[in-house]
């Protein structure tokens, strides 16, 4: 067998596929993302994702979530638009119920992100599961959209556009049905292995991040470190991966270059500020400055 092109994405690398801007541009050259995330109680994780998403620079980016949730997410981050969906239910989780409404809003986006704080009721995680088949565009299914199709990873292989999935240890656990110390003990292989199950590009996310595709692409990551094993980090990188989709980098470079910015970002804090104690938010807010460094 040849031997899989792997990358490792360092400095060197992120300079070397950073697209430039040309001046006679606008938010439309950019990139709508769709954000499909937050539920009661998680609401941080779809702001968050939004976030990743607009200091990743996308040119717009919607948020859709359950109707009694639309005005604080509205009110909270100016920069985005937002979709309010039937039904108001307790929870303010969607239901099965706006899959139409949502699948119609998605074919005028550029990229989705699917699963932050999404929510993990019976009917959540259906929703979700039908989402991660029909969305029509190329989507990211992180976090809840993941659990939700825990054991059914090859079921991904017949979806109807390009995914990136994007597990911690604990998620690729469950959707593989494996224990965790069975993942972490060879992380290449296993991505490579969920690539071709899934037929989707794999971000085996913690220490050394990597990254599989289908098509045999692979790579480590030399970014991140430990002051970034904090709740919030993961959907900021799931936005972020969004935004790169959004701006017309092919699957596997976005989610490359979504993790190598995401972890040099994380590093740059970690440099400044401390160790640990920087947020999630400054994570996402500290991306231009780490894409200064690029160019
Ligand atoms: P253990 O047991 O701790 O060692 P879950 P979640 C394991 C939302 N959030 N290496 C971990 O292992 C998310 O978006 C909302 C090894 C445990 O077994 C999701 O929708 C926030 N193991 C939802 O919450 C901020 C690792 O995985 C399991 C690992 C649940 O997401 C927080 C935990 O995973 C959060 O983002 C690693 N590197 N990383 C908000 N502000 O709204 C994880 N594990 O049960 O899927 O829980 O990741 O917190
Ligand atoms: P999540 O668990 O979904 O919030 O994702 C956590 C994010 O933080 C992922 O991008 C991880 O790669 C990153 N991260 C967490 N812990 C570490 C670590 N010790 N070293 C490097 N990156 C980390
Ligand atoms: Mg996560």
């Amino acid at each position: 067998e040849k031997a899989p092109l792997r990358e490792y994405l360092d400095r060197t690398w992120a300079a070397s596929v950073l697209k430039v801007r040309s001046p006679d541009t606008h938010k439309g050259t950019y990139g709508h993302v769709l954000i499909l995330a937050g539920s009661r109680g998680k609401t941080g994780a779809a702001v968050l994702a939004a976030l990743g998403a607009l200091c990743g620079g996308a040119g717009l980016v919607t948020l859709a979530s359950a109707r009694s949730l639309q005005d604080l997410f509205a009110g909270y981050v100016p920069e985005i638009l937002t979709a309010g969906l039937e039904p108001e239910t307790l929870e303010a989780e969607l239901t099965p119920e706006a899959a139409e409404s949502i699948l119609e809003l998605a074919s005028r986006m550029k990229a989705v992100v699917l699963g932050p704080g999404f929510g993990l009721s019976e009917e959540a995680k259906a929703l979700s599961r039908r989402l991660a088949m029909e969305l029509p565009v190329p989507t990211v299914l992180d976090a809840d959209a993941l659990t939700a199709l825990a054991g059914d990873l090859e079921l991904l292989k017949e979806s109807r556009g390009l995914r990136i999935i994007t597990p911690h240890p604990g998620e690729m656990a469950r959707l593989l049905g494996k224990p965790k110390d069975e993942i972490q003990a060879d992380r290449l292989a296993v991505a490579r292995a969920a690539a071709e199950t899934s037929g989707a590009v794999v971000v085996l996310k913690g220490a050394a991040t990597v990254v599989a595709s289908p098509d045999g692409r692979e790579a480590v990551n030399a970014t991140g470190n430990p002051g970034m094993a904090q709740g919030g980090m993961g959907d900021v990188l799931s936005g972020l991966i969004g935004a790169l989709l959004a701006q017309g980098y092919d699957s596997f470079e976005a989610a490359c270059l979504a993790v190598y910015l995401h972890g040099a970002s994380g590093d740059d804090l970690s440099r400044r500020l401390g160790p640990y104690g920087f947020t999630a938010s400054e994570v996402a807010r500290n991306l231009p400055r780490v894409l200064r460094t690029l160019s």
